[in-house]
Formats: structure tokens, C-alpha cells, sequence
């Protein structure tokens, strides 16, 4: 699959905690109904055969809709399920290593949390940049704050696409504008909503004035 930074307007990470008793390829196709453009497949606490299992589900639905299916932080499974993509942050392994071992081809996304961040990952093969926390998340512990001023530095500085991360949801997201970003990477606020299609949907009206 080429690569566009179109692909990165509205990303889709997942996370299970929301599903009550959904499933999780009912929800990604929900979301890519509504604009979702690329998916990540986000999974923490789970074996690597249970993982590849789900991860073979929600690829054939990105696969019907040609949206690219990233895999978060797990080499293994990524290459087990030829996902187009893989998604690493500063704990795991080093970027060069995985731009290595998935090839020139492959979506590689690096976390970065500060402009040396952004520009060693480029420099490792980096496709794409995710920069945050912008605003504060109860889905991942741990988060950086990066500001809005930290954040254009990036973009304006390294050369690759950047989505931004962490908290953004309907209300806040225009405070993205003139950050020159490629998209926005969302969790709760579309896999929280009660209506996913509508949720992205929305999302992603709102969030056309804030891309490069
Ligand atoms: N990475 P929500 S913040 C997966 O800062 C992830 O790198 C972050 O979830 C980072 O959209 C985050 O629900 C969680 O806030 C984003």
C-alpha cells in the first residue's frame, strides 16, 4: 500500500476497554464508515498469539476499506500478519532496528515527545511522527506534556508527517490549527461515543481546517 499523509487525517488507535460486549471489527468498521483513514491496533496485556488473532480481524476490515492497519509496538505480530505498518514509542525497540526488520515499504510511526525526539526518528526511517500528549488522557499513563509551541517546532523543523496525540476530542481540536499537522490520533473520543460512525464522522468535518 503507498503511503499518503492524507492516510494519517483522522487515525484510529484502538483500545478494547470500550467495547462492553461489541467487537472490536464491528467498532474499526463502524469508525471507518464514519472517515477513520488509518487504524492502530493498540494492545497492552495480551499474548502474542491472542494479539495476532484479533489483529487478522481488524486487518480484513481495513484491508475492505483500504485503510492501513498499523500495529502498536509488537514486531512480532506486525510481521506475523503483514500488517502495512507498525507503530513504536521511546521504551520499545530502537526505530532503525524495526525500519530493518519491516523493510523500506512499511509505515513506520515513532512517539516523539520533544523536537530531538522528532528529529532522531526521522533520521531512523521514520514515515510518520506522533507528538503529544497534547491534553491531558486517562487512556495512557505516563503521558509527556508537549505545547502547542513544542509541537510546531516539530512540524516545522522535521520534514515527515505529524499526528498529533492525547486527549483530543471535538471540542479542543481546533486548537490544533496552525500546527501544520497531516491528522489527528484519537482514542476515546470516537472508540468512547455512543455512535462510532457519527463520532468520526464529526470528527473529522470539524478537524479539515486544522490539517497541512
Ligand atoms: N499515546 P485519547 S496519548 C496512545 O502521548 C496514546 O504518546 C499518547 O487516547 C502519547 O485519545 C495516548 O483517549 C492516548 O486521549 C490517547
Amino acid at each position: 500500500m503507498n503511503f499518503t499523509k492524507e492516510q494519517l487525517n483522522l487515525y484510529l488507535v484502538t483500545d478494547r476497554h470500550w467495547l462492553a460486549n461489541r467487537n472490536l471489527e464491528d467498532d474499526v468498521e463502524k469508525a471507518i464508515l464514519g472517515g477513520v483513514t488509518m487504524v492502530q491496533l493498540r494492545e497492552k496485556n495480551i499474548d502474542n498469539d491472542s494479539f495476532i488473532e484479533l489483529a487478522k480481524k481488524v486487518k480484513q476490515v481495513c484491508n475492505k476499506y483500504k485503510v492501513p492497519f498499523i500495529i502498536n509496538d509488537n514486531l512480532e505480530v506486525a510481521l506475523a500478519v503483514d500488517s502495512d505498518g507498525i507503530h513504536i514509542g521511546q521504551d520499545d525497540l530502537p526505530a532503525s532496528l524495526v525500519r530493518q526488520k519491516i523493510g523500506p515499504d512499511k509505515i513506520l510511526g515513532v512517539s516523539a515527545h520533544n523536537l530531538d525526539e522528532a528529529i532522531a526518528a526521522k533520521k531512523a526511517g521514520a514515515t510518520y511522527l506522533g507528538a503529544g500528549a497534547m491534553f491531558s488522557t486517562t487512556t495512557k499513563d505516563n503521558t509527556t506534556n508537549l505545547s502547542i509551541e513544542q509541537l510546531q517546532a516539530i512540524t516545522k523543523n522535521v520534514d515527515i508527517p505529524v499526528v498529533a496525540i492525547g486527549g483530543i476530542n471535538y471540542d479542543n481540536c481546533l486548537s490544533l490549527k496552525n500546527c501544520n499537522l497531516a491528522g489527528i490520533a484519537v482514542v476515546s473520543a470516537i472508540m468512547a461515543a455512543t455512535n462510532i460512525s457519527e463520532a468520526a464522522s464529526n470528527l473529522k468535518k470539524r478537524a479539515q481546517v486544522i490539517y497541512d
